[in-house]
């Protein structure tokens, strides 16, 4: 612990912003994760999603904040009790990532030099780099579900199911009042603040899979399903936003590729 205390000091810098970490049965990959994230920005939060592995325990000595839900809530509630949690520190913004390893805690200050360039813009870490890594069905899944959320956002989004993100203060407010549950949550989140004006940039990222990765939580079918549903449900009830269709195809994303 006094090994990561100390390197903490030294490394990271102090840029107002909080790590929020999602965590469900992440015992394997949760600590290197957790440990990366405070070299890199200093200050991190992890949600306990109800584990019933051992992901409490390995962060145990880090010099961390931490949620704990008694039973599984999904991942939306994991990350609006974390993201409470980083706003009542008064926090300017929120960097999340996954707790299974995908996303280099290395990748949060090109996220947050993006956030400079850009300010009161999302960033995300889009998994633009050895794409092929991703197993087919996540393709075909992340694909369909970019189509659909970039549509209502009117912005082309070229990774919309990331979960490495940077959030505006703002968003993380507006993120808070976000009815639905599990992963079509970072959707939503997307889409209500394009409504309000707020656009997104990529900070392109590596995309990771681990040999003996545990099993996934996202569905491809399932979650797509719920996914094209929330689109599709808005889509209707605001007369199809053929504008925002036209500016999804035509206009391309911002795209920040800082080393
Ligand atoms: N708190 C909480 N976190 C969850 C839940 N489901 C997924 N997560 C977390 O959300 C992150 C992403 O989950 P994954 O299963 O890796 O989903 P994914 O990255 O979209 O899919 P893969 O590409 O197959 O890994 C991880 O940090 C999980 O621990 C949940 O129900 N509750
Ligand atoms: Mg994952």
């Amino acid at each position: 612990m006094d090994e990561v205390k100390d390197q903490t000091a030294a490394n990271a810098v102090d840029t107002g912003s909080i790590v929020v970490i999602p965590a469900l049965n992440e015992e394997r990959a949760i600590r290197a994760v957790a440990q990366g994230a405070l070299l890199h920005c200093g200050k991190v939060i992890i949600v306990d999603d109800g584990s019933t592995d051992r992901t409490g325990e390995v962060i145990a000595d880090l010099p961390l904040q931490r949620i704990r839900h008694a039973r599984p809530m999904g991942k939306a509630r994991a990350l609006q009790d974390g993201f409470r949690l980083a706003l009542e520190s008064g926090c300017d913004g929120v960097l999340t990532m996954d707790g299974d390893g995908q996303h280099a805690a290395a990748d949060l200050p090109r996220l947050l030099a993006a956030a400079a360039q850009y300010p009161h813009h999302i960033v995300i870490g889009a998994r633009l780099r050895s794409r092929d890594a991703a197993p087919g069905m996540n393709r075909v899944g992340n694909q369909q579900a970019d189509f659909w959320v970039s549509w209502a956002c009117g912005q082309r989004i070229v990774d919309s199911q990331s979960g490495q993100r940077f959030y505006p203060r703002a968003i993380v407010e507006l993120a808070l009042q976000m009815p639905n549950d599990g992963f079509v949550f970072e959707s939503e989140v997307l889409i209500e603040a394009a409504r309000r004006g707020i656009r997104v940039v990529s900070v392109p990222i590596e995309t990771r899979y681990a040999d003996n990765r545990r099993a996934s939580h996202f569905k491809p079918w399932r979650d797509v399903l719920r996914i094209t549903r929330m689109i599709a449900w808005r889509l209707l009830s605001r007369g199809m936003m053929p504008r925002n269709y036209w500016r999804a195809r035509t206009v391309p994303p911002i795209v920040v590729d800082t080393v």
